[in-house]
């Protein structure tokens, strides 16, 4: 009955104090130091070694380090094998702080601060109340539901779009793809938080960016793949876009002179929007297998047909 990480391996230390602390019965081992494959029950990855199935014998559940599960091939995880993403508390506040950022600084023209300064221009910009400036969230999981319950505060109008009804209260949800352009219109700050599937891929396109208001901002959280950068790019040229904050890029990292790199009107960021606190997911693990133990629902059993 043995854990194996494989994951960032600074923060995997600190995985393996928790767990010496907090399970000293359940052995816990660092990838790539394996043991005897035959042992290993749990597998908490970031990125999934090759031939899962073949190589560990007895898995009995497979955690994604993180919120996201795209990075797993479904094919290669045997259909019994259940996949469960990371739930724990330290993503979604980590998350909320990075958007709550973003969108200040799209709100308060951070971008265009930042190259007067470099410019040594004194110049002031006409401030726009929070009331009239729509903030919208594609996608109302865990994530956006939690940056919407926060945004509240500043007084913005706030609209969220997603596959199923939600209610959150103080924002108007949309459900579905043809209430899509009625929530793009009334939203000056987007912000992407879904799942990169199949119908993700690419939504942040040209058609996209066109219905929404004039000068929008984009915040991109979600993942790379979701965003047409030639799109991106022409919509920041002409205006559709004003500015936008980036965590997620095709391919991460970016290589050297990528147009992102150095564009006035983008913030970029290193996937660092949020982060898995080993504290809070060693417990959320542990909580997690002791129900598997118990033959308990699973939380953040990943539908596999859906892709998250
Ligand atoms: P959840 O699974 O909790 O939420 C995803 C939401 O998106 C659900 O409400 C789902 O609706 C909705 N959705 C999925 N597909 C569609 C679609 N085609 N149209 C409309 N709505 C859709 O995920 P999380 O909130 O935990 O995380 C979201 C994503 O954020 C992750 O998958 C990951 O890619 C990204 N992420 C990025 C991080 C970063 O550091 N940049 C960190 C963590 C996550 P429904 O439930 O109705 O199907
Ligand atoms: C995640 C991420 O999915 O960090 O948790 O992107």
């Amino acid at each position: 009955m043995t854990v194996l990480y494989k994951a960032n391996m600074v923060r995997g230390a600190e995985w393996a104090r928790f767990f010496a602390e907090r399970a000293p019965d359940l052995p816990f081992r660092l990838w790539p130091d394996i043991g005897n494959p035959a042992d290993i029950r749990y597998l908490v990855a970031w990125v999934p070694p090759e031939d899962i199935a073949t190589t560990f014998p007895h898995l009995e559940l497979v955690f994604s380090v993180g919120a996201g599960v795209d990075q797993f091939d479904a094919t290669k995880l045997p259909p019994h094998l259940p996949l469960i993403r990371m739930l724990e508390p330290g993503i979604a506040e980590t998350m909320v702080e990075y958007v709550t950022m973003a969108v200040l600084g799209l709100h308060r023209d951070l971008l265009h601060f930042i190259a007067q300064q470099r410019e040594q221009v004194w110049r002031e910009i006409r401030i726009t109340p929070a009331k009239r400036r729509g903030v919208g969230v594609m996608g109302l999981g865990q994530l956006g539901h939690a940056v919407l319950e926060r945004l509240r505060a500043f007084g913005f109008p706030l609209f969220g779009w997603n596959r199923s009804p939600r209610e959150i209260p103080g924002v108007t949800c949309y459900v579905g793809v043809d209430t899509l352009p009625r929530f793009l219109s009334q939203t000056d700050i987007l912000i992407c938080l879904l799942p990169l599937t199949e119908e993700t891929r690419g939504i942040l396109n040209a058609d996209l960016f066109a219905r929404l208001p004039r000068g929008a901002g984009l915040v991109s959280v979600g993942r790379g793949p979701q965003l047409v950068e030639a799109d991106f790019l022409a919509a920041l040229d002409t205006g559709l876009l004003s500015g936008a904050v980036l965590d997620v890029t095709e391919p991460e990292p970016l290589p050297a002179g990528h147009p992102f790199w150095s564009h006035p009107r983008i913030l970029l960021t290193p996937h660092n929007a949020s982060m898995t606190m080993p504290d809070t997911a060693v417990d959320f693990v542990l909580d997690a297998i002791a129900r598997h133990r118990r033959g308990e629902e699973l939380p953040g059993l990943v539908d596999r047909t859906r892709g998250y």
